[in-house]
């Protein structure tokens, strides 16, 4: 499988995938480096990427962006009612209370999950990349905020699976990010006393900060923190927010009243936005915004500074958080690394410049450092592949204890993976049981955690425990993990028990050793592994049964959106040949075809072409597949005739060369 990384933007999305000996970014249909992250439901198919983004305005309610804002995320948690107000399409509870949308597809109200969304949205990504590196893409590193919680990986995890890919890791974004610093920057890497970098990354949606220590081969990230609500997207709602008020008093209008109106102005301050990086002063122009009625304006740079003090009043807070985690200070950051396309506002880059009391180093590609990252990650994990060594450990956000029934121990929990430890990590520990069993994993610290998150993470039921003969217990040993993908699990489980067994007997430090005497061995009671246990986990994740269900659902969909586009290719084929044989039947053919010929020809043309605009508008694939085989079956025999007198010149020609 080809190593395939994504950068699921909550704005755009970058693909990078690892061949040729190099990382390459994948552009999609229409060449771009980078995909709009939304869908857009039809009335036949859906718009997934470019397609959805070109039709957005005129099919609000059933366009669905911010999908990760919303995978995994609960109706009921707070940060869900910040979220909502992003959204155009309606938003409802689903049964396991989670977030759906209900939007009007193929002619009747619909809904899908946020995982359903992101599984659609991946599946695109996949199909852009399968297209343009014709390699077998199935396995994927996907990219997360370092925010989100086990549930929500699960649910990154989940679409994967449903998109038809092997997730073989999922990473937190600057991570990759640093990562990716790590592996291509190694030439300017110290050898011995690592280099602490701050890596920076202002998004759309989201601002996110790691320290790390990097040294040549090697980095570990000391701290992160981040601003689950502070990106991009909040400069834009800050400009179109300060016009819609201009425009009540300016044109009578309230824009705020009219979904589309709004989202036009939303896209025309993204546009302001981004000229205001580059410039003092920026116009803003929207053609018939609503009631007919053109409006204009213009926006200094102080102006938007203005608007957007009460965010970058906030841009400290997780830097601190960082710092603190990481037990450094300002001093002690060698290089800020700063990425995510609103680092590009003037503002906040003298604003990061000024926490950290340095300049700001531009040595990443703002846009495409993530990707990367993931790409070199997957390709890490392939079997078939050899990659630099390259050592990565993450920093652990979120405290988590492990529970159990009290028996035997004088505890019944233990922290098992306090905040701020490194991870993947392993962790043995030792129970006594009288029998099967139950584990609990859940956050110990809530307060880390986004509002509203449910501390329990897992359940699990240790199987198989049968203590020996005349003991009540048996000791049973976890290997408890933070796995690669931050994921809290139980690896293995067995039971011990004491046997006696021979053991070597080293002559003591300083004592004389006699080469010649036999080697003396003594009997000693140790601890050896029994039985293998049984482990049921109880995850966030889908049931093995829902998720196919779901796989099976999305491939039918894919099926239905290949079937209209193949349509619609068939009928412009149709189109064009209708075209083509007219204009070709007046010049080139014309002297290859009888005037009966001609007549009939031209006869079928009008009539195809009448069909394709009234009842063949809206016709089968095997319609105009049928219509175009009928038509060429007249024209192939006069382009035959056409062709064969070109060749005879072309003949006739070459021998006058010759002779
Ligand atoms: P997130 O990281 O939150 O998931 P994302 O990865 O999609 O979102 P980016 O691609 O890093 O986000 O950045 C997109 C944001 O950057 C958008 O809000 C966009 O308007 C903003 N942006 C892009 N170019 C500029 C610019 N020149 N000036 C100001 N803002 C810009
Ligand atoms: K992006
Ligand atoms: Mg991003």
């Amino acid at each position: 499988s080809t190593p395939f990384g994504v950068d699921l933007g909550n704005n755009n999305t970058v693909i990078a995938c690892a061949r040729n000996r190099g990382i390459d970014i994948i552009v999609n249909e229409v060449s771009n480096r980078s995909t709009p992250s939304l869908i857009g439901f039809g009335s036949r198919n859906r718009f997934i990427g470019e397609t959805g983004k070109n039709q957005q305005t005129s099919n609000l309610k059933n366009t669905v962006d911010n999908l990760k804002r919303i995978l995994g995320l609960n109706f009921k948690d707070p940060d869900f009612e910040i979220e909502q107000k992003y959204f155009s399409a309606p938003l409802i509870e689903n049964k396991d209370g989670g977030i759906s949308a209900k939007i009007r597809f193929l002619g009747e109200e619909q809904e899908f999950t946020s995982t359903q969304l992101a599984a659609m949205y991946i599946n695109k990504i996949k199909d852009i990349t399968y297209k343009e590196t014709k390699g077998n893409i199935t396995d994927i590193c996907l990219s997360v905020p370092v925010w989100y919680t086990e549930k929500q990986r699960r649910a990154a995890a989940d679409a994967c699976r449903i998109a038809g890919l092997n997730p073989v890791r999922i990473v937190n974004e600057v991570t990759a990010a640093a990562v990716g610093y790590g592996v291509f920057k190694a030439g300017d890497l110290p050898e011995e006393k690592p280099k602490t970098v701050a890596f920076v990354d202002i998004g759309h949606s989201s601002l996110q900060v790691s320290i790390a220590a990097v040294k040549k081969g090697e980095l570990k990230i000391l701290g992160s923190a981040y601003d689950k609500h502070f990106g991009g997207r909040d400069f834009d709602y800050a400009i179109a927010n300060h016009f819609a008020d201009e425009f009540i008093g300016k044109y009578k209008i309230n824009v705020r009243e009219n979904p589309k109106a709004f989202y036009r102005l939303l896209a025309a301050a993204e546009k302001l936005k981004k000229v205001l990086s580059a410039n003092t002063q920026a116009p803003i122009n929207v053609e018939s915004i609503m009631n007919d009625i053109d409006v204009s304006s213009s926006l200094t740079r102080a102006d938007l500074e203005e608007f957007v003090q009460p965010l970058l009043e906030r841009v400290h807070i997780p830097i601190e958080t960082a710092l603190k985690d990481a037990a450094l200070s300002n001093s002690d950051i060698d290089s800020i690394e700063v990425i995510g396309g609103c680092t590009r506002v003037p503002a906040l880059k003298a604003k990061l410049s000024e926490i950290f009391g340095k300049q700001l180093s531009f040595t990443l590609n703002q846009d495409e450092a993530i990707s990367r990252g993931n790409a070199f990650i997957c390709a890490m994990h392939s079997p078939t592949l050899r990659v630099r060594p390259f050592k990565f450990e993450d920093f652990n956000p979120y405290s988590v204890s492990y529970f159990w029934d009290k028996e035997e121990e004088d505890e019944d929990h233990l922290e098992v993976f306090p905040r701020g430890g490194l991870f993947p990590s392993t962790k043995i520990i030792t129970l006594y049981r009288k029998g099967d069993f139950e584990v609990e994993a859940k956050y110990t610290n809530r307060e880390e955690l986004p509002k509203g998150t449910e501390s329990t993470l897992v359940k699990w039921v240790i199987k198989g425990v049968v203590p020996n003969e005349g003991e009540s217990s048996i000791p049973v040993k976890l290997k408890l993990r933070n796995d690669p993908s931050g994921f809290y699990t139980i690896e293995s489980a067995h039971t011990v028990e004491e046997k006696l067994v021979k053991e070597l007997v080293e002559p003591k430090e300083g004592e004389e050793v006699d080469e010649d005497a036999e080697p003396e061995y003594r009997e000693v009671k140790k601890l050896v592994k029994k039985d293998d246990l049984t482990i049921i986990a109880q995850t966030s994740a889908l049931t093995d049964e829902s998720r196919e269900k779901l796989t099976e659902k999305e491939n039918s969909l894919v099926m239905e959106d290949k079937l209209v586009a193949d349509t619609e290719d068939r009928k412009n084929a149709l189109e064009e040949y209708i075209y083509e044989l007219r204009g070709k039947l007046d010049e080139q053919y014309k002297d290859f075809a009888s005037d009966e010929e001609k007549s009939k020809l031209s006869d079928m043309l009008m009539k195809t072409e009448d069909w394709l605009y009234e009842d063949g508008f809206d016709s089968t694939k095997a319609k105009y597949i049928a219509k175009y085989e009928e038509l060429a079956s007249i024209g192939n025999i006069i382009r035959g005739r056409y062709l064969a007198k070109e060749e005879e010149k072309k003949q006739a020609l070459r021998q006058k060369q010759e002779a």
